[in-house]
């Protein structure tokens, strides 16, 4: 009798606890990014999200509901119940399983289908803005080709135009991710991945990288800047001129540092003799709102990463090398005089 009992309490206690977890957890009053899209692409992805997420509920409800009705209706319902009627191969209950789940995974395949072929490539007759995504170890570099410029950790777009992404990697396999504007794309060494959204809306968006690639993965995130036609072309303008030079005494020796401390060596900035290609391009630094992508980029930031940017990034290559170049404070504070004009 109270064993019975038991039994089905705990059967009561699971369904009650997967009817209430489970569309809580679903359905939260703040959708998961990728559900609120900002971009046609994304709202395929999303809609995919959606239907495959129905599919999925349709069958946990027959399935459940199923061992439901089978431990009710097949109980033991006293001591002398006999065991019910056992059956083997009936076909009808073969085909009904084999059809019924091959169609299931048949509909979800074609839609799937249908979403990866428009997000592969952007429409033949549309004018797509090229940019090559390089992940690095741990940020992201963006080249524009068609104007002769790179940046890093901040993705610039011009709002209505299809960008198709070109992506790279010298290292490992990263995963570029804007999860409001398109869908993932592994960035693989010795391949050219590609994917392409267009941006409707003008506004600031996260992006992340996707796939696990190290000990700063999680550091490796960027900002993607949707702007309107005419403010794009005036940033691009703005970043295709060669760095400013240094204009206080503080700077000027902070320039002269940036050359003697090694930093030349791994870092570029366009119209001086630094061509380094380890870490991010330096040219227009100080347009960007952070510092190597996880701080925002006040004096006190930039000096903290020149200074000691494992504090900042545990295990950064830059790290690796600067971490036997000991910089005085006042050095330190003409390195950040000389960025942070580098506007
Ligand atoms: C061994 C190569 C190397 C050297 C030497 C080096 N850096 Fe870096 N630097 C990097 C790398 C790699 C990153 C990106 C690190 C990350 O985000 O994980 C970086 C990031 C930065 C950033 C952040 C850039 C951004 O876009 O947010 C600044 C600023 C910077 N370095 C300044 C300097 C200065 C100043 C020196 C010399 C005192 C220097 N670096 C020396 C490799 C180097
Ligand atoms: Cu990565």
């Amino acid at each position: 009798m109270w064993q019975r009992a038991g039994t089905w309490a705990v059967a009561l206690a699971f369904g009650l606890v997967a009817l209430a977890v489970f569309p809580a957890a679903t359905f939260a009053a703040e959708p998961p990014w990728f559900l609120d899209p900002a971009s046609e692409q994304a709202g395929r992805v999303a809609r995919l999200f959606n239907i495959e997420l129905l599919v999925a509920i349709l069958v946990f409800l027959i399935v459940e509901g199923l061992i439901v009705y089978v431990v009710i209706r097949y109980r033991q319902r006293g001591p002398d119940d006999p065991v019910p009627e056992q059956i083997h191969g009936s076909t009808a209950m073969e085909l009904t399983w084999t059809i019924g789940t091959s169609v299931a995974l048949l509909f979800v395949l074609v839609v799937f289908w249908q979403t990866m072929t428009t997000l592969a490539a952007p429409p033949a007759d549309a004018e797509a803005l090229q940019v090559v995504v390089r992940g690095k170890q741990w940020w992201w570099e963006f080249e524009y080709p068609e104007y002769g410029f790179r940046t890093a950790n901040e993705l610039y777009i011009p709002v209505g135009q299809p960008v198709e992404f070109v992506t790279e990697s010298d290292n490992v396999i990263h995963s570029f991710w804007v999860p409001r504007l398109s869908g993932k794309v592994d960035v693989v060494p010795g391949q050219q991945n590609r994917i392409w959204f267009q941006a409707d809306e003008p506004g600031e968006y996260f992006g992340q990288c996707a796939e696990l690639c190290g000990v700063q993965h999680a550091g490796m995130r960027f900002k993607v800047f949707a702007l309107p036609p005419e403010k794009f072309a005036q940033w691009v303008k703005e970043q295709q001129q060669p760095a400013a030079e240094p204009v206080t005494d503080l700077a000027k020796f902070g320039k002269e540092l940036f050359f003697t401390k090694g930093c030349a060596g791994c870092h570029a900035i366009a119209g001086t003799q630094a061509q380094g290609r380890i870490g991010p391009d330096l040219t227009h630094f100080a347009s960007r709102t952070t510092v190597a992508a996880v701080l925002p980029r006040t004096d006190g930031n930039v000096a903290r990463w020149v200074y000691n940017s494992e504090s900042v990034k545990p295990g950064n290559i830059m790290w690796q090398t600067m971490k036997n170049v000991p910089l005085s404070p006042e050095e330190v504070d003409a390195l950040v005089a000389y960025l942070q004009g580098l506007k």
